[in-house]
């Protein structure tokens, strides 16, 4: 296997460009599609203050050093969303990530904060824990971007996510949420900027890429995440792209190109009616946010006032990790 660059022995071949890399080309391959996809959205610009949401996973770390490397000015936020050892372990590679590199890490503990973790808070309320995490998720994301005055919320969702969540959305005919599943959802009504520039990297070569790039990422799935059916639709479309390779480019690509705008107005109309909340603030279609009543079905409060994200000390730089050789254990 040659890299279609250099012609010398290549790590990763990825079928949908009918290319193997080696080391260096993929890597640059990796910035190149990224910056396309920063290009071609436009995402960020140069001299923003870029927050990225950051799980610990290889995704948000991936988007995160690729950020830095291509010179934007990126710090991350994570969120301990009291999801027993699996929160504990996440924070920690976050941490030691941002260390390693001397970045800064803003971090909102949910428990601490707001009296709620995800399993119990998600029972309490009687919500699936992933609806309840992301409801939590995306309130405590905006609010930390906002609170924190930058100019841009940056997300880790690859090609692999976007596909997934289109063929989730067209399964069931979410209209409202077809019209908002773009790679940018520029700022308004007291939302930050919202943007995915890994939308042209597929999940294996973010993994690929943290291999190479000596990044330790927590490995492990959520533990909350099992019959989750955006794992399903995944499954379903890496069939699909065995048979055929690009399908799921195509088919996210495609949605963009030719179908997104369809649903546009019927998106537009669910934010029609946007108020602040009476509790919190936040922009919302009712008297109070979802997020506000959530805390209060799961048995927790608001703390009073002051930044909810703060930038945790992480004492002295680590040495970083060694680059390995092969790319073996990438899932
Ligand atoms: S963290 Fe939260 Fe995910 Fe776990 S509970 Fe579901 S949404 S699966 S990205
Ligand atoms: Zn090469
Ligand atoms: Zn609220």
């Amino acid at each position: 296997m040659k890299c279609v660059v250099c012609k010398g022995p290549a790590i990763i071949d990825i079928r949908r460009h009918n290319a193997n890399f080696c080391t260096d080309h993929f890597l640059e391959q990796c910035r190149r599609q990224v910056a396309k996809a920063i290009d071609e959205f436009a995402m960020i610009e140069r001299g923003e203050r870029a927050l990225v949401a950051v799980s610990g996973g290889k995704d948000s770390l991936a988007v995160w050093d690729l950020l830095v490397e291509l010179g934007y000015d990126v710090d991350g936020l994570y969120v301990g969303l009291g999801i027993g050892e699996y929160s504990d372990v996440s924070g920690t590679y976050a941490r030691d990530f941002a260390r390693s590199r001397e970045l800064t890490l803003l971090e909102v503990d949910l428990p601490g904060t707001y009296g709620y973790d995800i399993p119990t808070g998600s029972r309490a309320a009687r919500r699936a824990p992933c609806s309840a995490c992301g409801l939590s998720k995306r309130h405590l994301f905006d609010a930390a971007a906002l609170e924190g005055g930058y100019d841009v919320l940056v997300t880790g969702h690859n090609l692999d996510d976007e596909a997934a969540v289109l063929m989730g959305n067209t399964l069931h005919w979410h209209t409202e949420y077809l019209g908002r599943q773009l790679p940018v959802l520029p700022a308004r009504d007291g939302f930050p900027r919202k943007v995915k520039p890994l939308v042209r990297l597929g999940e294996r070569e973010t993994a690929a890429y943290c291999v190479v790039r000596g990044i330790d990422y927590l490995v492990d799935e959520c533990p909350m995440a099992a019959g989750n059916r955006h794992l399903s639709y995944k499954a379903a479309l890496n069939d699909i792209e065995l048979a055929s390779p690009g399908a799921k480019h195509a088919f996210y690509f495609g949605f963009l190109d030719r179908a997104a705008e369809r649903f546009a107005t019927e998106a537009e109309a669910d934010r029609e009616d946007l108020r602040p909340c009476a509790s919190c603030g936040a922009p919302t279609t009712s008297e109070v946010c979802a997020f506000c009543r959530l805390v209060q079905r799961a048995g927790g409060s608001l703390p009073d006032g002051g930044p909810t994200a703060v930038a945790v000390e992480l004492g002295p730089t680590r040495a970083r990790v060694d680059e390995p050789s092969a790319l073996e254990g990438v899932r």
